[in-house]
């Protein structure tokens, strides 16, 4: 049996801009606050490096030039949180991203890229973040990152030096439940696997994700989990900036994790989308730890 890689490398992405609302800069520090690194020790992780990326966390002016929002500052800070990944990867190590907004996936899927060619991304979310600059009805680069990644937007994966693209038959969205136009005609026109809410309702979280794992782990040679918090219910998890009711719960996440763990494929993943402003009891927080904490392996029993 295949085990997780017990030595991770904690890159912490204080970063907002791709969202457009303050407080996912303060997600790296409130998800330490909330243990993370007694948690990962108490399941012998070793967290070998803890590294922050320099990413603008004050812009000098609100620069809405283009059709996305802060897009300058978001490129650059993709291309930082790229070579931190990049590096992590090359020690042998699992890069384990605290963003900060999911825009901050775009540097984890480009470090990731330039050593997996062949990747499988599981991106656990209530929205599909495939917009393009064309279709995002908001302008906030956290709805775009998987059509820069799958080169269906004009800012592609490939513009970071190293980056290759993602395949879309590798890639599966799970806890979907709030997707725009565009979005729903590329997941329908590409026929990117997605189980949404109703497909968990009608099958439950075991053969969702033991379906997941079969589309992203088949002939790959890395798999990486995205979780944006926000995948969760809001009655548990609060603290995030774009609530969807009806989301995954607590329960269903922390088994989802699980049996990532007991798959043996993971080999990296991004924490995203904790408010540290909206987590008013910190329970967002706690949770993105205990679901860290499992899919490296915690085990009840
Ligand atoms: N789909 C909407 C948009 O593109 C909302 C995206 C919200 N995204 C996140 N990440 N919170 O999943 O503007
Ligand atoms: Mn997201
Ligand atoms: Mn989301
Ligand atoms: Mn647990």
């Amino acid at each position: 049996e295949t085990e997780v890689n017990k030595k991770v490398r904690l890159i912490r992405v204080p970063f907002w801009l791709g969202c457009g609302r303050a407080g996912t800069e303060l997600g790296p520090e409130s998800i330490m606050r909330a243990g993370l690194l007694s948690q990962l020790k108490g399941i012998g992780v070793e967290v070998v490096g803890d590294s922050e990326v320099d990413c603008t966390k004050h812009p000098a002016g609100g620069t809405a030039d283009g059709r996305i929002k802060y897009f300058a500052e978001v490129r650059e800070m993709g291309r930082l949180v790229s070579e931190h990944v990049s590096r992590a990867v090359e020690s042998g190590f699992f890069p384990l991203v605290l963003g900060g907004d999911h825009s901050v996936a775009i540097g984890s899927l480009a470090g990731l890229t330039a050593h997996y060619r062949n990747l499988g991304v599981i991106w656990f979310d209530a929205h599909a973040d495939l917009n393009t600059e064309e279709t995002s009805p908001s302008g906030n680069a956290h709805g775009i990152p998987l059509a820069v990644a799958l080169g269906r937007a004009r800012f592609k994966l490939t513009d970071i030096p190293g980056a290759s693209l993602i395949r879309k038959e590798r890639l599966v969205l799970v806890g979907v439940r709030d997707i725009d136009p565009g979005e729903k005609e590329l997941i329908r026109s590409e026929g990117i696997a997605c189980f949404t809410m109703h497909d968990i309702d009608k099958l439950g979280m075991k053969t969702v994700m033991e379906r997941a794992i079969a589309i992203a782990g088949q002939g790959t040679d890395g798999v990486h989990l995205s979780l944006d918090l926000d995948a969760l219910d809001p009655l548990e998890a609060a603290g995030v900036g774009t609530p969807v009711p009806g989301g995954v719960s607590y329960r269903e996440a922390h088994f989802a994790m699980e049996l990532l763990a007991e798959s043996g494929l993971l080999t990296s993943a991004d924490i995203v989308e904790v408010n540290g402003v909206l987590d008013y009891d910190r329970r967002t927080a706690r949770h993105a730890v205990e679901l860290a904490a499992s899919m490296l392996g915690k085990r009840i029993l």
